[in-house]
């Protein structure tokens, strides 16, 4: 953000790189609405072959990438498995409702993550008075479970349950390459348990816009046509796919560090004035739970914002951090004094 402040709002928060700015002036550019512009197909069929897909759609955002791939995969009146705590279900707006016509259900997992028996219980029976169950949407990494891991064999139940019920998958794959890093899974394999996946290059891989579709190429044709619809067609879009290279080919393996930033910053904080970690750190989230103590979450952001570090609000007495590629160790350290002297926590660990 501006200089000398710590943001860790959000990974969305990253400014392009020099070397990315670079890539950016130098991308060929063509009129992408007529399928002319050669650096979004570059980037389309590179982001397919990733995940081991037929074929990928450029988006605007991550919210376009979840709603068009619900639009594809249902018809109005379906229903769709959610969990609750889901980005899709929170932070969407409505817009499966409002867009898709479908129905979302939500889905409680209070132990974690849903599993394939999870999901098997709700699937509706085939009777007119009910919604047709018609896809199941996976989110991983989940933000709202503080940046945890889907466990893998959860989502193989998932995926062995969906092909037996016919039902479709769809993986809200925001922050995929951090769960892939983390959990050193090679995308391919999420590519199997989902039918389509969603995934963000204006997060932790650090472009300004951007996220993909990739699916099998029927999908991916009918969700071209949708885009359009939902106003989504762009044009010498070339700019922004070139950005997104470049993410893919420098800012990957680096999730890395957010990570360690983040144990980092989690460990330097548990405890400091009865703060608590709401989610074991797996990867770039941190949450810090203050319901134990004497400090309200808002005062606690105001006192951060006055250190020059800025967090947001996750719920009643939450408060979410997130790393990223403009936040480096030596800056999380001076976080992490900040934290503790908001908490009157002094700085002796
Ligand atoms: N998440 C944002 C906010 O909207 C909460 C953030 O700061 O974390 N799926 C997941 C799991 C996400 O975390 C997000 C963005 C999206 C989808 C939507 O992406 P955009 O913002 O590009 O529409």
């Amino acid at each position: 953000m501006y200089k000398g402040i710590i943001d860790l709002r959000s990974d969305t928060v990253t400014r392009p790189t020099p070397a990315m700015r670079e890539a950016i002036a130098a991308a060929e550019v063509g009129d992408d609405v007529f399928g002319d512009d050669p650096t979004v197909r570059e980037l389309e069929e590179r982001s397919a072959r990733l995940f081991g897909k037929e074929a990928g759609l450029f988006v605007p955002s991550g919210t376009m990438g979840n709603q068009l791939s619900i639009r594809c995969h249902t018809r109005p009146g379906d229903e769709v498995l959610v969990d609750r705590e889901s980005h899709i279900f929170n932070y969407e707006a409505a817009s499966a409702a409002a867009l898709a016509g479908v129905q979302l259900h939500p889905v409680d997992a209070p132990a974690g993550f849903f599993g394939g028996a999870d999901i098997e219980a709700r699937v509706r029976p085939s009777d007119y008075h009910f919604p047709s169950t018609r896809l199941v949407c996976i989110e991983n990494t989940h933000n709202r479970r503080g940046g945890a891991l889907y466990p893998f064999e959860k989502l193989q139940e998932i995926r062995e349950v969906a092909d037996r019920l016919g039902l479709r998958v769809h993986l809200d794959g925001a922050r995929i390459m951090n769960a892939s890093i983390a959990a050193r899974i090679e995308p391919p394999r999420y590519g199997r348990i989902a039918d389509s996946i969603q995934f963000c290059f204006s997060k932790g891989l650090g472009a300004p816009i951007g996220s993909m579709i990739v699916g099998d190429a029927d999908f991916i044709r009918t969700a071209r046509w949708e885009r359009k619809r939902y106003g989504g067609g762009m044009r010498q879009v070339g700019i922004l796919a070139a950005a997104c290279l470049h993410a893919l080919d420098h800012h990957v393996d680096r999730l890395a560090e957010d990570h360690a930033n983040a144990r980092a910053l989690a460990e330097a904080v548990d405890g400091a004035g009865g703060i608590s970690l709401a989610f074991a750190v797996e990867t770039n989230i941190v949450v810090l739970d203050l319901r134990k103590t004497k400090i309200a979450a808002p005062a606690f952001l105001v006192t951060l914002k006055q250190r020059n570090v800025l967090a947001v609000p996750f719920g009643p007495g939450l408060v979410r951090m997130v790393t990223h590629l403009d936040v480096t160790a030596a800056d999380v350290a001076a976080a992490a004094v900040a934290v503790r002297e908001a908490m009157g926590a002094g700085n002796g660990g």
